[in-house]
């Protein structure tokens, strides 16, 4: 790289988001664009001089989106965040009611809010996806969000501009179900993310101009196809039973586990980089209590295996969506998943709370018996309980048809990475792609087939999916549902919902790299 293309790198971050769109297009033919003038210095240092806000009590909410200098897990940067704090505050309403919020954009470039698990009944526009259900709140803008918080659970927001949320730009949103779903004593949230020491842009701009780097992933296998359309990726890949395929492939070596380099990770803001000794986040628990722990995988890259030393794990819900209760010893939460589950307390002393990618890098946090417990347990070796969360285990608490048809059947072909690091769907790059028309309450039966050699989280925006399983294992009686699944690598997975939420809808990988590489399909249904 030369240094002429490393000063405009660092120049033009803070507006990459902003004008991405628009070097896609001319990075096809030409390269990248000329990058903005726009000092970097400026925007970094100054942080603006507006006071950050937080007022989430009464019923007109405000946050501002701030820009600051954090140093979460001990490496001094400059950060996003909402309401001035790393990570956002949560944000808590009841199932049903009106959230209505107003975001002040205190930062100096456009930003939005995506709802990550709201439906938006009848309020597609405010869904928050840039150049989808609106344009971003300009800079020293502000927004107001009004929707019903359904459906109940626990989920989160964050930008849905550029690949801002990773520098973040995120919290936990929490919706009191109506009907309780379980009985428990406290609750904690534990918003776990994959974090880095610079800004999401520069990584993304690396990774656009470059591809991977070589600390990214197995960067040489995945490049191998360069000069070819991956066309010949496009066999159908399910070999396997999905429980299988989680077993054999979670931390194969064979596979691209993170295109970005794991520096390190947080748990509701607090880690601990190489060499540091940032202080964890402590849980605290009394012997005898139960407490619901509200997991959220809020990073940009990895999907984490969790597990509590010592404590089974009893899954009650995914992604807003009650679940068969079934109880493990760990599982594995994809990019923009969310899990609820329970934990008895028992016993005493400190427990690790663990996060792994599937290459073994480790988040950690600490689930203590009261003040006195030590403020770490001594380090041991990762000991894996043998119950891993399979996906035949989950279940919806009742049964559903799923048998009644006609079927609006779709096909969703994953691939890429093509130079330079470009996502498709169907072979189309969002923004660039022809929206899929689909009519309302039309019965969607999708198939996504993966045969990259990375696991890609799909997200679905307006609705949630009944995810049947693999094409041979369709569970039709009680399956998942859920708005996010991992798919795989060199896999098929089908997923039904009834289309039912007319709008313009957004349908991703949650990778946030994927995604800025094009990986989205545009639902418009009406
Ligand atoms: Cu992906």
């Amino acid at each position: 790289m030369t240094g002429a293309v490393q000063q405009s790198m660092a120049n033009s971050q803070f507006l990459d988001a902003v004008l991405r769109r628009r070097q896609f297009i001319t990075a096809l033919g030409l390269g990248v664009a000329a990058a903005p003038s726009f000092n970097l210095l400026s925007a970094c240092s100054s942080f603006g001089t507006r006071k950050p806000v937080i007022s989430l009590g009464g019923p007109r909410k405000r946050l501002s989106a701030d820009a600051f200098e954090a140093a979460p897990d001990g490496v001094k940067r400059g950060v996003f965040g909402y309401g001035g704090q790393l990570i956002g505050p949560t944000i808590r309403v009841k199932e049903g009611e009106r959230l209505n919020l107003t975001v002040e954009n205190n930062l100096k470039v456009p930003t939005i809010v995506h709802w990550h698990g709201m439906h938006q009944p009848g309020t597609w526009k405010m869904d928050g996806v840039e150049g989808v259900s609106g344009p971003a709140i300009p800079a020293g803008e502000s927004f107001t969000y009004d929707f019903t918080a359904t459906p109940g659970g626990t989920h989160w927001y964050h930008s849905h501009a550029g690949v801002q949320y990773s520098d973040g730009l995120f919290g936990p949103l929490i919706v009191e179900e109506e009907k309780p779903i379980a009985r428990y004593d406290r609750e904690q949230i534990l918003l776990i993310n994959d974090w880095d020491h610079e800004w999401a842009d520069q990584i993304w701009k690396r990774l656009s101009t470059q591809g991977m780097g070589p600390m990214g992933g197995s960067g040489m296998g995945a490049m191998g196809g360069m000069g070819g359309d991956s066309g010949g990726q496009a066999k159908p890949h399910f070999t396997k039973g999905l429980d299988q395929l989680l077993e054999s492939q979670w931390g194969s070596p064979a596979l691209d586990w993170g295109d970005v380099p794991f520096l390190s990770g947080l748990v509701n803001g607090k880690g601990r980089a190489a060499g540091k000794n940032t202080p964890l986040e402590q849980v605290l628990i009394r012997d005898g209590e139960v407490l619901r722990l509200r997991l959220i995988n809020g990073g940009a890259t990895y999907s984490l295996r969790f597990q509590i030393d010592n404590h089974p794990l009893t899954v009650i819900a995914s992604d807003g969506q009650p679940m068969k209760p079934v109880t493990v010893d760990n599982l594995v939460i994809g990019v923009g998943e969310r899990y609820d589950v329970l934990i008895h307390g028992k016993g005493s002393g400190s427990h690790w709370i663990r996060a792994i990618t599937g290459q073994h890098k480790t988040i950690k946090a600490v689930l203590r018996y009261g003040e006195k417990a030590p403020i770490e347990p001594a380090p041991s070796p990762e000991t894996w309980g043998p119950a891993l969360l399979l996906p035949t285990q989950m279940r919806s608490p009742k049964p559903v048809d799923l048998t009644k048809g006609p079927f609006r059947e779709i096909d969703m072909l994953l691939e890429g990475p093509a130079p330079v690091y470009r996502w498709s769907v169907n072979g189309q790059y969002y923004p660039n792609t022809t929206p899929i028309k689909i009519g309302k309450n039309e019965m969607v039966r999708m198939r996504l087939r993966n045969p990259t050699n990375m696991e890609h989280p799909f997200h679905i925006h307006g609705h949630s999916f009944y995810i049947l399983g693999g094409p041979d294992e369709l569970n039709l009686i009680d399956p998942p549902y859920k708005d996010t699944v991992n798919i795989w690598p060199h896999s098929d997975l089908v997923v039904q919902w009834k289309a039912s939420n007319p709008g313009h809808w957004i349908f991703h990988c949650h990778v946030e790299w994927h995604l800025a590489g094009g990986m989205a399909s545009l639902l418009h249904i009406a």
